[in-house]
């Protein structure tokens, strides 16, 4: 028990080592893993070794977050836990630059959308939650709503601490503890995240970090004392994940990739439409499973429509992600610089119309200019993939039945885009797309009070709102 949100110089700060090591049972302790080398994807250069977890590091993990859900959390009343929440949302506020800077340089993301976007959200998410609480008896969530236990929650690189706050803010508040791995090439602000848990004076094993590479991911998700697994990751790790825990009692949800339509009228405001576009798609250079990488615009706009993109997208700033005014950073790993430049390979010899934005590339680091493919047809892989960089994929239509067809034509459902000034196409069109979120005359908002996720092969399971906690509750 403490008092509410005291000043963090009253901790005890000396004992905060910061420690790129796995986080068990509130201590940072030598993982039995190889160490594994974080760099920075903007220089090249190693920001920081890391430790790692080991098979009986995720056993030890697990039993004491087994524990800490059985004596503490568990039995802990929720206005008990909201105190925590609030306490670890505020410490994030008040980390925020150094969270900034860090996240920026291990992703590559332009400083003024961690700063702005990242950091931000993560807090608003662990302050959206503080508040569920002790109100989850009375949301709907059935009579007396229950924890889960244990999570098993495994994030990736596209937005770090953000994922992770999606994951853990939610699990906490509804009373599971959660045993959670960061991606491998972007695990720095998960592990700042755990030195917070101490300092909000989090009970131990409540939140266990565990650094890694994917082997660690499938020792989370085959240990025998996890009630539920939460992953956000590409689709074929999740559907591998999917076979692992069937004929388990594990609960599961998945959030996957995406290759969303982002589908503009006749009648839209087409400046309006072209920074939604830009924002839809180069954004996070790209690494949003929601992305807007499919243009579908109608066919007596598209060359104007074209023509003030190709111009706008001339104008953005690309170069060191530390760079106030820089809104194209650099792609967070060599691996994923090769998957885009494959794929955009594959739309040239597919014959469509490559236009790349005329700014000059850094000497080093893994970057890539901003791409716009014009004359894609629905079969080509550049229509169908998922990029998942800055690359964009333009497709006409003609009617809005046409509109419709083509942007639920891809395996995937998560998201989708509408541009119009018509009010009942809005609604027609966002009951007609398969997409778990549909934003009208805006894209890539996000908020703690919205469910997200997807469907098909973009997984199951929805994130943030009221219908979020259903995941991590037995009710
Ligand atoms: O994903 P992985 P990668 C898509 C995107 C990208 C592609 C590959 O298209 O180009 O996936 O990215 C952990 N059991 N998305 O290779 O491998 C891994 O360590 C358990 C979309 O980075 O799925 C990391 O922590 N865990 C996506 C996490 O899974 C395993 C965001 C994601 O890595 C595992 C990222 C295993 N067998 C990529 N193997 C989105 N939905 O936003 C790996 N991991």
């Amino acid at each position: 028990a403490f008092d509410y949100a005291p000043a963090p110089e009253s901790r005890d700060l000396a004992n905060l080592k910061p420690a790129y090591r796995p986080f068990i049972g509130g201590e940072f302790v030598d993982g039995g893993g190889e160490p594994l080398k974080t760099i920075n994807p903007a220089t090249e250069e190693v920001l920081a070794e890391v430790g790692t977890a080991s098979a009986s590091d995720v056993d030890t993990a697990v039993k004491a977050a087994r524990r800490a859900h059985t004596r503490v959390w568990g039995p802990m009343p929720g206005s008990e836990r909201a105190k925590y929440l609030f306490r670890i949302a505020r410490l994030i506020q008040e980390r925020s630059r150094e969270l900034a800077v860090l996240e920026s340089l291990d992703n590559g993301k332009p400083i003024k959308e961690s700063r702005d976007s990242d950091i931000p959200t993560a807090a608003a998410h662990f302050f959206y939650h503080a508040g569920w609480a002790d109100k989850l008896g009375y949301a709907g969530l059935g009579p007396d709503p229950k924890s889960l236990g244990v999570a098993g929650q495994i994030i990736p690189w596209n937005f770090p601490l953000l994922m992770l706050a999606w994951k853990i803010a939610p699990a906490l508040a509804c009373g599971n503890t959660v045993v959670l791995k960061p991606a491998e090439t972007t695990p720095l602000t998960a592990l700042v995240f755990a030195e917070i848990c101490r300092q909000a004076e989090l009970p131990p094993g409540v939140v266990n970090i565990l650094p890694g590479a994917g082997d660690v991911g499938a020792e989370i998700v085959g240990h025998g004392d996890i009630d539920k697994i939460a992953f956000t990751g590409s689709t074929d790790v999740g559907k591998e994940i999917q076979r692992s825990v069937a004929g388990t009692r594990k609960r599961l949800t998945l959030e996957l990739g995406g290759k969303a339509a982002n589908v503009v009228f006749d009648d839209a405001p087409l400046d309006q439409a072209v920074e939604g576009i830009v924002n839809g798609i180069f954004f996070n250079q790209g690494h949003v499973c929601c992305a807007g990488s499919r243009l579908l615009v109608q066919e007596s706009i598209a060359g104007e429509l074209l023509e003030k993109l190709r111009y706008r997208v001339s104008t953005l700033r690309l170069g060191d992600p530390l760079d106030k005014n820089t809104d194209i950073g650099a792609i967070n790993s060599a691996e994923q610089l090769g998957r885009i430049r494959e794929l955009v390979d594959s739309g040239e010899h597919e014959g469509a119309q490559r236009w790349t934005s005329p700014c000059s590339l850094p000497d080093k680091g893994f970057f890539f200019a901003p791409t716009v493919f014009s004359d894609v047809h629905q079969s080509m892989r550049i229509a169908r993939d998922e990029i998942f960089g800055p690359v964009l994929s333009v497709l006409t239509f003609r009617t809005p039945d046409e509109a419709v067809t083509k942007a639920n034509n891809t395996p995937y459902g998560l998201s989708a885009g509408i541009w119009t000034e018509k009010g009942s196409r809005i609604l027609w069109m966002a009951n007609q797309l398969r997409a778990g979120v549909v934003w009208a005359n805006t894209f890539n908002r996000f908020d703690p009070t919205a469910p997200f996720g997807g469907y098909r092969e973009s997984g199951f399971g929805r994130e943030g709102g009221r219908i979020g906690l259903e995941a991590y509750l037995d009710a």
